[in-house]
């Protein structure tokens, strides 16, 4: 991929682009910001002589936002998925001393370097498909050291792709060995070392943790978020993935930016996460992956006003996921979302569940300029097509990147 400084300045006036509705449009970027966006027949006298970019005829849709993933890690796992396809369970396979633990052995084996490598090819697919901003976890480290090589890589990527990146610190991921039976201390360690260290070094943007029968209990999250909380830094959780521990409800108390997977989750956790603005993130790759058959409440969440996102959760055992428009697609064919639902949930509330609402996952004046230029005739083509990568030009940060 061209190094991102290298690539040429999206600066103008953008012509000949239809808004998602099908309405012709038109957009100014200058100093790398949207500084106006409307009409054709519209636009301001001041910048009627612009740089003219033609976007012959191309749909326009806000950069997308892919708000969660564990994108950095050591290995993979095909040999749990031919495990799987043999019948055995994720919670099986995790108490073999599989699953999280086998990618913390690998994570911690690469060096930085490598880590930063094998990360970027699997950035590249993701970008190449209109991705501008991302979120991506820590916790296959899972000790001091190793939880601050994944975030630093967290942070060059961001600098190397000219990519917004937010890095979670998912260090109550799982427990890692060297801690059996100790699972509080191991929390003490997160709440009183790693975390406020990794603050002060500027890797962290939110704090994320495993709320589940075969990772923390409600109690020990508890302690994560109000450790996070007290260093001011913005909290979400894995909750209601094989069971409903009322993690929802515990997040939504702590003013969650969002709760992910939620298969399992009940009507006062959906009220809870409504009353406290927490996104729901649906991750179909996940449910595919696990050939899991207990849908999220989406009919619920919909009914409840619950904002609704969706991500890759791209990781190496149960969502190898590199395409976000797949992950689109299944949440309309697997959860029965609406394509209107599909897409805002691939971009603004995606961007909420990053708190990243006031700057992405939109089209308007003053944001910085994230925007897909896709040649296609209908929106509805984004999730309906699969397998394949739509013809794309891709305005990221201000430059002009080649799609498919
Ligand atoms: N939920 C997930 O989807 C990933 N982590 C988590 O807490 C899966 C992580 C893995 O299996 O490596
Ligand atoms: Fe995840």
């Amino acid at each position: 991929m061209q190094a991102f400084d290298t690539l040429p300045s999206a600066d103008g006036l953008w012509t000949q682009l239809r808004a998602i509705d099908g309405a012709p449009c038109a957009l100014v970027v200058a100093n790398g910001r949207i500084q106006w966006i409307g009409p054709p027949g519209a636009v301001p006298a001041e910048h009627a002589g612009a740089p003219r970019h033609d976007g012959a005829g191309a749909l326009v849709t806000p950069g997308l936002v892919d708000c969660h993933t564990h994108l950095v890690y050591g290995g993979q796992r095909a040999n749990e998925f031919a495990m799987r396809l043999a019948g055995a369970t994720y919670e099986e396979i995790a108490r073999a001393g599989g699953g999280i633990a086998s990618s913390v052995r690998a994570t911690r084996e690469a060096g930085e370097d490598e880590l930063f490598a094998s990360a970027s090819r699997r950035l590249e697919q993701l970008l190449a498909e209109g991705v501008c901003a991302i979120e991506i976890k820590s916790g296959y480290g899972l000790s001091l050291e190793q939880e601050r090589k994944q975030l630093r890589v967290a942070r060059r990527l961001a600098q190397a792709y000219g990519v917004t990146v937010r890095a979670t610190f998912l260090g109550a991921h799982a427990l890692p060995p060297e801690y059996a039976g100790r699972s509080g201390e191991y929390i003490d360690l997160v709440c009183n070392e790693m975390m406020p260290a990794l603050h002060a070094e500027g890797l962290i943007d939110a704090v994320d943790a495993f709320c589940e029968r075969i990772a923390f209990t409600l109690e020990e999250t508890e302690r994560v978020f109000k450790a996070a909380r007290s260093l001011g830094i913005p909290v979400k959780l894995h909750a209601g993935q094989l069971s409903d521990m009322g993690g929802a409800a515990l997040a939504a108390r702590h003013g969650a930016l969002s709760c992910d997977h939620i298969e399992h989750l009940s009507q006062a956790g959906i009220d809870a996460m409504k009353a406290s603005g927490t996104v729901a993130v649906l991750l179909p790759g996940a449910y595919y992956t696990l050939r899991d058959t207990h849908l999220p409440p989406i009919e619920a969440l919909r009914a409840a006003g619950v904002p609704m996102a969706v991500s890759t959760d791209h990781n190496p055992g149960t969502s190898p996921a590199l395409s976000l428009l797949l992950m689109a697609n299944m949440a309309c064919t697997l959860f029965r979302l609406t394509v209107p639902e599909a897409l805002d949930g691939i971009t603004r509330h995606a961007a909420r569940a990053l708190g990243l609402q006031d700057t992405h996952g939109v089209l308007a004046a003053g944001r910085p300029a994230n925007f897909v230029l896709w040649k296609l005739r209908d929106a509805a083509e984004l999730a309906y097509w699969f397998g394949g990568r739509p013809q794309c030009t891709i305005v990221r940060q201000g430059r002009v990147a080649r799609g498919n």
